[in-house]
């Protein structure tokens, strides 16, 4: 049944670069994507074959995205040196259904009904919406979703610099490092708060390790090929002996690299969203443990009392 949502009694704050941001089923969304997100919910109709990859922003979308389309193409691709990723920036490869499919409430009826550029039986997206929010047919088919998640601390400092940096009101003051740091452990930030978000994806991995599988970005970048081999068996095309054998894991592990795909023509001179994004402000520093960085003591402090309040007893840990 189609949801209506009386816009007018929604709750909203200004976040910390200038844009609105609307409270919907206890979560804060952009009003740029927000009606896209509604839009989806009451259109998006998900296949069996359907690819779901999900995160919060800024937890490893970009990675996650070539690491899937290079893992789940790599029998129409075999060749890493002449796979898309090093002419498409990874968003363009894999859309995401709220940003690009559902955009200005005109969904891309075409590509919906069309394998996309993934695998020719599968259709592979992204999305940024928690898995409460996810369409209906998401939850209820038997597609596969792949979420990744990063440690809040520095998942915020890599959100900070990409919202300042692509900032669409250029005039706007963005707010203090105090200010969004306390609005972010207030939950207010886009898709967040960041807990309900990892802990919907989380315990539906939980309940069902064969539809969601549940990476963490801190463990990609310390054994990336466990990790591709992990994402290949998940999506049932696991490397045969034979793969294994002749480095393939590794070239995709390098073909997917931060180092490698930073340094590509597309990433560094590439648009995406209509031009309105830099290519180049997806791949800052790609780091685990940048926050030291920007966050003092007390910040830190904060953030592990609030991470153990809010994930104490589901068997999350962070390596921050
Ligand atoms: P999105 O959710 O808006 O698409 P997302 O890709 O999740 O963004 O986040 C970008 C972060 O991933 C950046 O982190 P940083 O700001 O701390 O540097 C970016 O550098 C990092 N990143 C992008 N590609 C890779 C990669 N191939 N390997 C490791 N980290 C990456």
């Amino acid at each position: 049944m189609e949801k209506k949502v009386d816009e007018t009694l929604l709750e909203r704050k200004t976040s910390w670069d200038g844009q609105q941001l609307v409270k919907y089923d206890g979560f804060w969304f952009s009003e740029m994507f927000f009606r896209q997100i509604l839009s989806a919910q009451n259109h998006f109709v998900a296949k069996d074959s359907d690819v779901i990859l999900s995160t919060v922003p800024k937890s490893g979308t970009t990675w996650l995205k070539a690491l899937a389309f290079a893992v789940a193409n790599r029998g129409i691709h075999p060749n890493t040196d002449r796979n898309p990723l090093l002419t498409s920036n990874p968003h363009t490869l894999v859309h995401s259904i709220e940003i690009n499919l559902f955009h200005r409430e005109n969904p891309n009826l075409e590509y919906l009904s069309s394998s996309t550029s993934s695998t020719i039986s599968s259709r592979m997206l992204s999305t940024h919406m928690p898995f409460e929010i996810l369409p209906d047919s998401i939850r209820e088919s038997a597609c596969k979703i792949i979420y990744v998640c990063r440690n809040p601390l520095d998942q915020f400092t890599s959100l900070r610099h990409f919202l300042i940096e692509n900032r669409i009101k250029k005039d706007v003051v963005p707010l203090g490092l105090d200010e969004s740091f306390d609005m972010f452990c207030d939950g207010i930030h886009g898709f967040g708060p960041f807990w309900d978000h990892i802990l919907g994806y989380w315990n539906a991995h939980l309940e069902n390790p064969g539809k969601v599988l549940f990476l963490k970005y801190e463990d990609l970048k310390e054994d990336i090929g466990c990790n591709v081999k992990k994402i290949a068996e998940f999506l049932e095309c696991p490397f045969s002996l034979e793969e294994e054998k002749r480095g393939a894991v590794e070239e995709i592990s390098r073909l997917c690299s931060f180092e490698n795909l930073k340094n590509v023509e597309v990433n560094k001179s590439g648009y995406v969203m209509d031009g309105l994004l830099k290519n180049s402000t997806f791949f800052r520093k790609g780091e685990v443990g940048d926050w030291t960085n920007y966050l003092n003591h007390e910040m830190a402090e904060r953030m592990k009392k609030l991470m153990q309040s809010k994930f104490e007893g589901s068997g999350l840990m962070f390596k921050t």
